[in-house]
């Protein structure tokens, strides 16, 4: 836990690592695709235990690449989330959080803003052919797309399937347990042209596969970066004709066994065109299960709590890494986040950032390639624009506790402290036996509350 130690241990990594990426990248710059799904609880596959949901994709990935089980995003909800994967940075730093809106909405007058570097952005400095499939979720308004953020292509819908809700739909919760498409009057964009409205969402995910099948097909011979962001499992639930009634779970399993089909279409193709052995593809979700939905919701498994909030069921996501031939296969215990993304792919691809900017993620390539752990050891829990909790090697500590909805903040002093290695349900608070630790994690959170210079706020504000 100590830090001079630390400091030795990453500077022996370095040193021994020094150069692998670099080497790798010029001998043939990786392709990446980044598979990032909606609501996914960290208990809803197979390979992660689930009982009865079929993912055989997802579960032959795993097999064949890494398994990662202490994976975290940045924060438990949609817009921060993604602003973070995107460009390796806290949601604070980049305004894309906020105590009074937790996410856009389709009133929103903000949106990740131009300047911000994300993954597109670097990777185009290196040759790349980008494409953002999915929800966007990061300003729908026209300087606010894809297109505008690095993406050379985009298709998807620019926010949460469940927003733009008409008025004649069933009124409360009942519009989702028999959901259909023109209750929720989405737009469907093709680059920054709306196509179609309300986008018929039982085809959603297999239009975004085979969109994403045609971009890789089209660019074999150049690299290439995807970003595959489905607007599912997130409610309403729904499927292609196909995967009616094929699950065990019923409508929410049917909804993951077709993004398993998805993914199993992806790395099909990439086998079929020969890339397989140099594209980097990642798997993982935005947040926690949505409990309150019911059985339409997710299941963290066996960690605390869901989406909304910072126990581990609405930030540690089930997660893949997947590169035949370079990626050291195996289960992965160390920590890592979505906030690595942008360091590791930049590594990897050999691109350049700027050197004044600042990040919150780490080049976690020496893990992929096995040359050395995750040189993650913390991980900071934002609620909007509050850190809740800290965790610091298998410490955690909250600061304040709060469900993910229909709760109030409760606060904690001292903090409440878990071992999440032993507990990973977050059950038995041990803090009156670890002082040190308690004083440990605190210290850690002040420190990095008093460096951290926010960014304008981008979620409060409304259209009129
Ligand atoms: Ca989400």
């Amino acid at each position: 836990m100590s830090l001079p130690y630390r400091s030795i241990a990453m500077l022996v990594l370095a040193a021994l690592t020094i150069g692998t990426p670099a080497a790798a990248a010029q001998a043939a710059p990786p392709n990446v695709v980044i598979i990032f799904c909606d609501d996914l609880g960290y208990g809803d596959l197979a390979c992660f235990g689930h009982p009865t949901i079929a993912t055989p994709h997802l579960d032959r990935m795993a097999a064949e690449g890494q398994k990662w089980t202490n994976f975290y995003v940045a924060a438990p909800v949609c817009t921060p989330s993604r602003a973070a994967i995107l460009t390796g940075r806290l949601p604070i730093r980049t305004g894309m959080c906020s105590d009074k809106r937790r996410v856009l909405f389709p009133d929103s007058a903000g949106g990740l803003q131009p300047e911000e570097i994300t993954i597109a952005d670097a990777l185009k400095t290196a040759g790349y052919a980008t494409a953002c499939i999915g929800k966007w979720h990061l300003g729908h308004l026209p300087q606010y797309l894809p297109t505008k953020q690095g993406f050379d292509t985009y298709l998807g819908i620019p926010y949460s399937n469940d927003m733009d809700r008409v008025a004649e739909s069933p009124k409360g919760r009942a519009a989702f347990w028999d959901p259909k498409p023109e209750y929720f009057n989405v737009p469907l964009l093709r680059d920054k042209k709306e196509i179609e409205r309300p986008a018929n969402q039982y085809t959603i995910t297999r239009r975004y596969t085979e969109e994403a099948v045609r971009f890789i097909k089209a660019n074999q011979e150049k690299p290439f970066f995807i970003y595959l962001a489905h607007n599912l499992p997130h409610v309403p639930l729904f499927t292609s004709k196909e995967f009616n009634n094929v699950s065990l779970r019923g409508l929410y399993g049917d909804v993951i066994q077709e993004i398993d089909w998805s993914v199993g279409q992806v790395l099909n193709t990439l086998r079929d065109t020969g890339l397989a052995e140099n594209t980097l593809v990642a798997f993982t979700s935005d947040n926690g299960p949505w409990l309150i939905f019911d059985q339409h919701g997710g299941s963290a498994g066996l960690l605390r709590g869901g989406k909304g909030s910072t126990w581990d069921g609405g930030m540690r996501e089930p997660t893949l890494f997947w590169w035949p031939g370079k990626i050291q296969p195996g289960i992965v215990r160390g920590i890592g986040s979505t906030l690595d993304m942008l360091p590791t792919c930049a590594s990897l691809a050999g691109a350049k950032l700027p050197k004044d900017l600042v990040l919150d993620g780490y080049d976690i390539s020496p893990d992929l390639l096995g040359t050395g752990p995750s040189p993650r050891e913390e991980m900071f829990f934002y609620r909007g624009e509050q850190v809740f909790a800290v965790r610091k090697g298998p410490y955690k500590a909250h600061f304040t506790t709060q469900a993910g909805y229909r709760d109030k903040p409760q606060k904690h002093d001292p903090p409440a402290l878990y071992n999440l290695e032993h507990d990973p349900s977050e059950k038995y608070d041990i803090a009156k036996d670890h002082p040190d630790i308690v004083a440990e994690l605190t210290k850690l959170a002040e420190a990095h509350k008093n460096a951290m210079v926010p960014g304008k706020p981008q979620l409060e504000h409304r259209i009129k």
